[in-house]
Order: C-alpha cells, then structure tokens, then sequence
C-alpha cells in the first residue's frame, strides 16, 4: 500500500458531502491500496450533523478510511492536504442580490484560499464544486499567492459527464465510445457543450449526429440547464451525480487522462484560443503527473465561437464583480 492521502472536503454536511465522502472512502479516488484521511470543514451550527455523517462513516468500515477529522477552522482543517475539495458555499436565497451573492461567497473563498496558501501541503491540488464556481476559484486562487496557479480548478465535468450522457443516447451508443467532448467557459447557462471535435466510436460526433438543429436546439440547452430540470423532478439540486463528477476530476487530474482522450476542467486562462488570461474558463485538457495542459490547436468555427466568446464574457462580468468588491 501507498502513503496516505490527505483530502480535505468543505461542507462537508451538505447534500454533496453526504455522497461525496461515502465514494472517497471507499477508494473511489485512488483505489484499494491508497489509505484516504478526510479532514472535513463546516460552518460551526453545522458541526452536530456533521458528527453524524462521520458515525456513519465508522459505520461502513472502509478499510481504505485512515482518518476523519472534522472542524470549522481552515486554518486547521487545509493543515498538510494534499487535495482540498471546496464544495460548501452560500446558496442564492430568495431576493438575494447578485452582488450580495458573490460578496458572500467571497468571504468564504478569500479567506479558504488564505488558510490552503498557509497550511496545505507543497502538492497541494484544489478543487472548486461550490457555486459560482469559476469565479469562487478565482477568489481562491487570488488570495493564495504563494500557491501556483494551476493547482487551482473550478468543476466542470458534471457538465461535461451530462453531455456524454445525453449524446450517448441520442446515437444509442456506450459513454465509453465518445471521446474528447468539451465543455468550454462557465458553469452555468452560459456554457458551450462541444461536440465538434468529439468522437464516438472514432467517427466524428457532429457528423453521426448529422443534425445541427439537434445540436443548436437541443443538445446545447439540455446539458446546459440540467441542474434546473433535477431541481425540478427532484426539488433539490444534484447531488450525487455532483459528488461522482468531483471526484471523476480530481481523479483524471491525479492520475491522467487516457491516450486519445482529453477532459474538461476550468483552470486559469494562459490566453490559449484567445480566451483573456486568468479567467477561470473550461478548456479541454489532458493530464499526467498532476499536471494539465489545454488542448491545443482545435478548429473553431464561427458558431463555437460566437458561445465561446460569450460564456467569456460572463466570467468578465463576474471578474469585475468581485475586483470592484475588493475580493481579488
Ligand atoms: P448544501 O447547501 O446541501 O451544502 C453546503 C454546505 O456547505 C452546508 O452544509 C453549509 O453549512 C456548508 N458551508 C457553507 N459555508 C461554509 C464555509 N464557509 N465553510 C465550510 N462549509 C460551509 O449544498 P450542496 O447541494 O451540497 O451543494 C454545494 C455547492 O455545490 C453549492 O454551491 C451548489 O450550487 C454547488 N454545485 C455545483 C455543481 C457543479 O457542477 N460545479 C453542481 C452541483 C451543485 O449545484
């Protein structure tokens, strides 16, 4: 067996957490011979449940579980990770402003990305799950200056499983025959579903769909606004196809993306496919050794371009949202 992973969940007691660490656990991560220590961070009203999640927790007897350490201390809890998985935010509550909405995300992510700049480990990776996402990321990245920028990731691969789901229906084949699908930009309604350079069974997906209408009408609005369809069968948000795509990241990050294939992760614009430097945009990327790298070279066409450019443009507006609030 291998040296332990320190993992590091924060909000730890919600509803993602609550299927999230179940799967980290249980080795879903790095497999049966890597021990897992989950060092889980709440807000302290939410400590009592979260004292139950971890019975439960006991309960299973992993025997890839080391340790469980739980609190409301960042500064504490991102001592020594070597992955932390920032998934508690502030939800939009009714009447809230969308000013008020980053400012108080802001104060949970400035001062998480100050704790993980001053306690995680040097090979510290981290993920970002809670919403606004992307620029939740950037708040953190900004204010963890001695931690270099790559190793931080906003989550777009929910996005990016649903569009395999949803294109793997629609040509009645396996999500195991699609390849190198992206989702380009934000985590939200803004997000550009690519299919034009995916594959499906070595075939171009575009051309086996054979139908632009589907892919402009259909296709696009339906992975895009999947989060307010489960909101709407289920009357809370996804949670366990969350949960599996956080980790389906940070697995493909740490143990790298398979031969001829790429994923879809929003990390830290280096200006590639003329998207501005340091926004937190979804590219498609390919990675080894803990390391990613954006996909180069791709064709993009007038339409892609037209959705590239404006899921970039919403993520300026948030940028300069949060810069006028003194969050970056
Ligand atoms: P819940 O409201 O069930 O849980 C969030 C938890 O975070 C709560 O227990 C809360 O006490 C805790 N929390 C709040 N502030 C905290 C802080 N400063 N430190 C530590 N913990 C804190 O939400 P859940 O359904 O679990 O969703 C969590 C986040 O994921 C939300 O922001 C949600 O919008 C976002 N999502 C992101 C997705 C993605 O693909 N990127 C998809 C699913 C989900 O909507």
């Amino acid at each position: 067996s291998t040296s332990p992973v320190k993992v590091a969940v924060t909000g730890a007691a919600g509803q993602i957490g609550y299927s999230l660490l179940f799967r980290l656990a249980s080795g879903a991560l790095l497999g049966p011979d890597t021990p897992v220590q989950l060092r889980l961070l709440e807000i302290t009203p939410a400590l009592k449940a979260l004292e139950g999640v971890v019975m439960e927790l006991d309960d299973c007897a992993f025997p890839t579980l080391d340790s469980v350490e739980i609190g409301d201390d960042p500064n504490h809890i991102f001592d020594g990770v070597n992955l932390a998985l920032l998934v508690g935010a502030r939800p939009r509550t009714k009447g809230m402003e969308r000013g008020d909405l980053l400012s108080a995300n802001g104060a949970i992510f400035t001062g998480q990305g100050k704790a993980l700049n001053d306690h995680a480990a040097d090979d510290v990776r981290i993920g970002v799950t809670g919403n606004p996402a992307n620029t939740n990321a950037l708040i953190a990245m900004s204010n963890a200056p001695d931690i270099p920028r790559e190793r931080f990731s906003a989550l777009t691969r929910l996005d990016h499983n649903r569009a395999m789901s949803q294109l793997a229906t629609k040509t009645g084949s396996k999500v195991t025959d699609i390849k190198k699908l992206t989702i380009w930009g934000n985590h939200s309604a803004t997000q550009y579903p690519d299919i034009f350079h995916a594959e499906i069974g070595g075939q171009n997906a575009a051309e086996v769909v054979g139908d632009q209408g589907w892919i402009a009408d259909t296709f696009i609005p339906t992975v895009a606004q999947r989060g307010a369809a489960i909101i709407e069968a289920r009357g809370a948000s996804s949670a366990a196809s969350a949960a599996s795509a956080t980790i389906d990241a940070a697995r493909t990050w740490l143990t790298g993306t398979p031969e001829g294939d790429w994923a879809s992760m929003a990390v830290c614009s280096d200006g590639s496919y003329d998207i501005p430097e340091g926004l937190i945009y979804s590219f498609p990327v390919t990675t080894s050794n803990g390391e990613w790298q954006i996909v180069q070279g791709l064709e993009i066409d007038e339409f892609s371009r037209g959705k590239m450019d404006a899921t970039a443009q919403e993520l300026i507006e948030e940028r300069d949202a949060v810069k006028e609030l003194g969050l970056i």
